[in-house]
């Protein structure tokens, strides 16, 4: 496996990495202390080509391979986490969906303005009582005189306030469980349709998050994306590339940490000397430096599996699972270089923090992450585990 990156992607990681800094960097503190969603913020990422870029050029996407679009998600999850869930949320769950399992008129209609971030998505898989289980939904669809009728709640969906278009999973059969799950294309100004923001949360205050609610919204037969019951398969491949995109995103929050703590710990003194050169200082950069590497080797894997077209399921839970814990480890020892500076927001670190906690949960619970992983070692489904006294 090649790892090294082309001209090309070293440039796009490049040019990534001045946005960041330039764009996301200086808004972050105060869109995190306001909590305030920013649109503009929306709309600069969508001009840059990165709320699409792996979607077909065609479609209005940037046509890039998947470990450029990693490379971008690292620069914009180091600058920060809220930005990134809009690019991950917005391609892997949104476009990436409609770009798989779309027809061409539904592509044409919706792909374009939301790679440019002129309209926004999201993914209403969550809800209340299913999350790492979203086969047990009570959201339902019915077909009836040649319309599509759903009810049902949806909890913790990323831009579920400022969506134009929610892709909804709804069951349509019970009895079937996931095999009669199916997902809509549900314009949010429909009737029947409407969200609440969801306040008090730890991090990712920038970030919209929302519950939404159906009650009897009725659609067209052709707001059905794929066929009824593919919807089960659609939010797994959505959520093999949601992963990728999480994981890369804290490849980022681990770079940040590992960059924000050497420079603090070079200028500050204690005892007379720059702490960096205490070796209890340096264990504590050199694990971030460790995991900050093996994340970002993972994630490379993850995305040149993704490129190759082979299967990469396991691969992604991987680096989900080891980038995800991993930023979290990262951004608490980034506080105990930084001593009590660490614990305000005149550095980033405490953010980091507050961002990296909920990557463990979302997407995919690490627990969930080791148990695919470790189906995919034993050939065993231990969430389903089979009986063994029948
Ligand atoms: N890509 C494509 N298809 C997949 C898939 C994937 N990554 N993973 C599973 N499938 C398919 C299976 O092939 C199977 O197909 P058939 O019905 O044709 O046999 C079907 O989906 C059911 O798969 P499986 O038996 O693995 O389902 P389980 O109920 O055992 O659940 C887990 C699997 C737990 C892994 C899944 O429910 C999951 O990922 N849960 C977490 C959900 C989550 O991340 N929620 C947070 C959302 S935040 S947006």
């Amino acid at each position: 496996m090649d790892l090294d990156l082309n001209d090309e992607q070293r440039l796009i990681q490049e040019t990534a990495r001045d946005f960041a800094d330039n764009e996301i960097v200086p808004r972050a503190r105060d869109s995190d202390r306001a909590a305030r969603f920013d649109r503009e913020l929306a709309q600069r990422l969508g001009d840059m080509g990165y709320l699409g870029a792996p979607v077909a050029e065609e479609y209005g996407g940037r046509g890039l391979d998947y470990v450029s679009y990693g490379l971008i998600v690292e620069e914009v999850g180091r600058g920060d986490s809220s930005a990134r869930t809009v690019v991950s949320v917005q391609t892997s769950l949104v476009c990436g969906s409609i770009e798989r399992w779309g027809t061409e008129e539904q592509k044409r209609h919706w792909l374009p303005r939301l790679c440019s971030g002129e309209a926004l998505g999201c993914f209403g898989l969550s809800e209340a009582d299913a999350g790492s289980d979203p086969s047990s939904m009570r959201s339902r669809a019915r077909f009836e005189n040649g319309h599509w009728r759903i009810s049902g709640q949806k909890m913790w969906i990323s831009l579920g306030n400022h969506a134009e278009v929610a892709l909804i999973f709804a069951q349509t059969d019970p009895e079937k469980r996931h095999r009669g799950i199916a997902c809509f294309l549900v314009p949010t100004s429909t009737e029947g349709f409407s969200s609440q923001e969801i306040h008090g949360k730890l991090g990712l205050r920038a970030s919209d998050t929302a519950s939404l609610a159906l009650d009897d919204v009725e659609l067209p037969e052709d707001a059905l994306l794929g066929e009824v019951g593919d919807g089960f398969k659609i939010a797994m491949t959505a959520l093999d590339s949601g992963r990728y995109s999480v994981a890369a995103g804290c490849v980022g929050i681990c770079e940040g940490c590992v960059e924000a703590s050497v420079d603090y710990a070079k200028q500050r003194k204690q005892f007379g000397v720059p702490i960096a050169s205490f070796q209890l200082v340096q264990e504590m950069i050199a694990e971030m430096v460790m995991r900050r590497d093996a994340a970002r080797l993972l994630v490379r894997r993850a995305g040149i599996l993704k490129d190759q077209g082979k299967p990469n399921t396991a691969e992604t839970s991987i680096a989900k699972l080891y980038a995800t814990e991993s930023a979290v480890e990262c951004a608490n020892l980034a506080i105990q270089v930084h001593g009590g500076s660490g614990y305000v927001d005149d550095y980033p670190v405490e953010r980091y923090l507050r961002d990296a906690r909920v990557t463990t949960l979302y997407e995919g619970t690490s627990q969930i992450q080791k148990l695919i992983i470790g189906r995919a070692a034993t050939g065993i489904n231990a969430m389903t585990p089979p009986r063994v006294d029948a």
